[in-house]
């Protein structure tokens, strides 16, 4: 399939260049597939819809309904394009260790078929999300050469994926950045799911008036950062692949940490309601303290600024606001 044209103002042909991004339909798919059509970009959607949403989608996607898992539905996605996005992945470390072998399908069976197809069709770049579940309890600030203890069978997937882009490189020549996202916030993640993020449940709860439970005492921190800083590493990252094809592994955080605890006060303050707290067991297995440093992306991207907590606490409460409004009317 070729890419499809568009012709210039002065009639010479100009051929729109084509990405295809797997889980283009979920949270940070979509937001992805916003700046890529924002860029000029013909962007084509492979998502099974199994979290992902219609609504999330511009109209202007190409969308292919499929599996990730699936080599042909996946070479067929592929065909054409200058580089592919994979972010399909069944995104919970729950649902990980409740289903291990069906998410270890999605989420490392999956994955490879995506390299195999960049393999068969020539070495076609991949960015693709990792996750800092690959470093397990690290006590202090995560770096990239760090040695991963990923403690779940969704962080132990991530850190296959990370290693079987390396096998890529060496054996294949498929160039890959690997982008070990910390936790991720902004508007369209679904606050419903008791998967979501803990920001989507606070701050939907929080605006509603409704109690919100803190996980043991509060005191464990996470490094939030916001999905359009996200998006931005992503598109950077497949720039850098086209200057400087190689196998890279960087974090997305902002380097900065906030308990949990004082996430919620924070939100309090930016919906100026105080925040209805019930005390709630620990989670099995949560990590006391995640922080990653910044430092490797900014230099290789040349990415200094991410949004504050306050900023993109504000966008998304501003984005819910308008879905209400929506809603009520
Ligand atoms: P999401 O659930 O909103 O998006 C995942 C998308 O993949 C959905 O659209 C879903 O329908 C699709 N999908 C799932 N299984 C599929 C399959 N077999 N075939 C085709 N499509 C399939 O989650 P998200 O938060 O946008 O996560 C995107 C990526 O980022 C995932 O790889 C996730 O592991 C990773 N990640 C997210 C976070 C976070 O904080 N949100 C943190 C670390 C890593
Ligand atoms: C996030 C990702 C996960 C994986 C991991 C890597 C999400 C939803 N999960 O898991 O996919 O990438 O990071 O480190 O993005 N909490 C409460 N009350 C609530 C909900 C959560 O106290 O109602 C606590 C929870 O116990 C944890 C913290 O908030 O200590 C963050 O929870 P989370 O589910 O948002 O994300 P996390 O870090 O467990």
């Amino acid at each position: 399939m070729r890419a499809p044209l568009c012709l210039a103002h002065h009639g010479t042909e100009v051929r729109l260049t084509t990405y295809l991004v797997t889980g283009g339909a979920g949270f940070i798919g979509s937001h992805l597939a916003d700046a890529l059509l924002a860029e000029g970009h013909h962007v084509r959607v492979l998502d099974d819809f199994s979290t992902g949403r219609t609504e999330n989608l511009d109209p202007r996607c190409e969308v292919m309904r499929g599996d990730v898992c699936d080599p042909a539905a996946v070479r067929r996605a592929m065909v054409g394009a200058s580089g592919c996005f994979h972010l399909a992945a069944v995104a919970s470390v729950v649902r990980a260790n409740e289903d291990w072998l069906g998410t270890h399908r999605v989420n490392l069976g999956g994955t490879i078929t995506v390299y195999d197809a960049a393999r068969a069709l020539g070495g076609v770049p991949v960015v693709y999300a990792s996750s800092a579940a690959v470093y397990g309890n690290v006590s202090g600030v995560a770096r990239e050469d760090a040695t991963p203890a990923p403690r779940t069978a969704y962080g132990a997937d991530k850190l296959g994926s990370e290693q079987h882009a390396g096998v890529g490189l060496l054996v294949h020549g498929v160039a890959s950045v690997g982008f070990r996202f910390f936790n991720v916030y902004g508007p369209r993640q679904d606050p419903s799911s008791p998967y979501s993020g803990v920001i989507s449940i606070f701050a939907r709860a929080i605006g509603a008036g409704e109690p919100i439970t803190l996980h043991g005492d509060g005191s464990q921190t996470r490094d939030f950062v916001f999905v359009a800083d996200v998006v931005q590493h992503l598109v950077a990252g497949m720039q850098h692949l086209a200057d400087r094809p190689g196998a890279y592994l960087l974090n997305v955080c902002t380097g900065r940490e906030t308990s949990i605890r004082e996430l919620a006060e924070a939100i309090g303050v930016a919906t100026r309601r105080k925040p209805v707290i019930k005390d709630g067991p620990a989670r099995a297995g949560d990590i006391a303290q995640s922080v990653g440093s910044p430092r490797l992306a900014t230099i290789t991207l040349g990415l200094h600024e991410r949004t504050s907590l306050a900023d993109g606490l504000a966008t998304l409460l501003a984005s819910l606001s308008g879905q209400r409004s929506l809603e009520r009317v």
